[in-house]
């Protein structure tokens, strides 16, 4: 069996990157310069399409599994379990350019620079793009990724829905994108996913580089405060049942939680109904959600109990009732020794100034770490903004995030050099 060819000196084209990325953001552009791409949307489609059609003009083999993740794959020297890259191609309704979108263009980009390359890798490499990352539209975040990943079943994924009470399973359909797969039979040999940071601190530093060890913890929960709707001049102050001054004291409680376990600690409300949501009605009935994080998951066990406590202390004396449900408990994850060397071997060889660090926020590889080694690569984004129109990574920063990302994964695929073929008669098999 004759050795691979030695690593030739391959470089990613930052213009090609860029150019999709500006292309690609034009598909549910808004008009501040972000991007409104939701989960399973027409514009998500239309994304999906795009992604598809440059996946198999590389010839890559393409597969869509039951909840829609959208997997390309091209072929290695050997048949092994593919290194996968990839992300999410799905934004928050006043989304960034970058947010997701870079990983999966990114691993695109690599994929285009071994084709024009005609460099083999020793194992496949696989592209993927995972579905509903955000958890804005359809809850709790990371959701295709944890089907994937066996957290969640496929059932629970289809029976989530947005609040229009539209369905997970319904809308994957509508845009065609329900695959036969099963989510999870396919393989993964090792996962690096390229991410902005969504932070300050590589910018604060004049770091390009993060080598991401792992993912905080994050709890979500859901609250429905419930009072009386009521006249706003004719009833008595005391006579009241106000259910969104009741939420208004939870969402200060919330914040007050975090401040009390800093300086790791963070809490937010960020979505909340008002109901009638009338001028001159006492709202009587708000529903929100909770956003707890924190790297350590006993400390934000303590937030959780803080929380609760919280509701009590508040609602009671107000006389509203309340309902409160944790919907989403997503461990603190730490990443594989062997791929953080790589990303680190990577920025070395090009040269980037890179720091080690915990993600503030949530990716998918969270959840494939479950099931495969697994590790990220941080670039920077503008006074670290995200999940803002104006999230912004500079031209040179996607480029060398996409170039750590190629050498990151050849130097993980050196390792497979003399590994004996799976195909026993030597076909290659994709
Ligand atoms: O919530 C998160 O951290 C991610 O953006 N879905
Ligand atoms: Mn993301
Ligand atoms: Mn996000």
């Amino acid at each position: 069996m004759s050795a691979p060819p030695a690593i030739p000196n391959l470089q990613i084209e930052p213009q090609r990157l860029w150019d999709s990325l500006m292309e690609t953001a034009k598909i549910g552009a808004t008009s501040k310069g972000g991007i409104k791409r939701l989960t399973l949307s027409d514009e998500d489609k239309r994304v999906r399409d795009w992604f598809r059609d440059a996946c198999e003009a590389l010839g890559c083999t393409i597969g869509i599994d039951e909840v829609g993740n959208m997997f390309a794959t091209r072929a290695g020297r050997l048949d092994l379990p593919p290194i996968c890259i990839g992300s999410h191609l799905d934004t928050q309704p006043s989304g960034g350019k970058f947010d997701g979108v870079l990983g999966v263009l990114a691993g695109l980009e690599v994929l285009r620079t071994l084709h024009a390359g005609d460099y083999q890798t020793n194992a496949p490499i696989m592209l993927v793009n995972w579905t509903n990352e955000e958890g804005s539209r359809f809850s709790p975040a990371m959701l295709a990724s944890g089907v994937f990943a066996g957290v969640f079943t496929s059932e629970y994924a289809f029976t989530r829905e947005d609040r229009e009470g539209r369905r997970f399973g319904d809308e994957l359909d509508r845009i065609g994108y329900r695959g036969g797969e099963k989510a999870g039979a396919r393989e993964i040999g090792a996962m690096f996913e390229l991410h902005i940071e969504q932070g300050p601190i590589l910018e604060a530093e004049g770091k390009m580089i993060g080598v991401v060890t792992g993912v905080q913890g994050i709890r979500w929960f859901e609250v429905t405060v419930t009072g009386q709707d009521a006249h706003t001049g004719a009833t008595p102050m005391r006579l009241r049942k106000n259910a969104l001054l009741g939420a208004a004291r939870i969402v200060e409680a919330v914040d007050a939680i975090a401040l009390a376990h800093a300086p790791n600690a963070v809490g937010t409300v960020g979505l909340l109904e008002n109901r009638p949501n009338s001028r001159n009605v006492v709202p009587g009935e708000v529903f929100f959600c909770v956003d707890f994080r924190h790297p350590d998951d006993a400390v934000l066990e303590r937030m959780e109990t803080d929380f609760r406590a919280a509701l009590l202390r508040i609602l009671e004396p107000l006389k509203l009732a309340f309902e409160e449900k944790r919907i989403w408990n997503s461990p603190a994850v730490k990443f594989a020794p062997e791929l953080i060397e790589c990303v680190e071997a990577g920025a070395r060889k090009c040269g980037y100034a890179s720091r080690r660090m915990v993600s503030g926020a949530g990716h998918d590889a969270a959840y494939i770490a479950r099931i495969a080694p697994t590790t990220m690569v941080f670039v920077p984004c503008a006074g670290g903004l995200s999940h803002n129109e104006l999230e912004s990574t500079s031209f040179e920063e996607c480029g060398a995030g996409a170039q750590v990302l190629l050498e990151a994964v050849l130097e993980y695929d050196k390792r497979f050099a003399d590994e004996p073929n799976r195909a026993a008669d030597g076909r290659r098999r994709h």
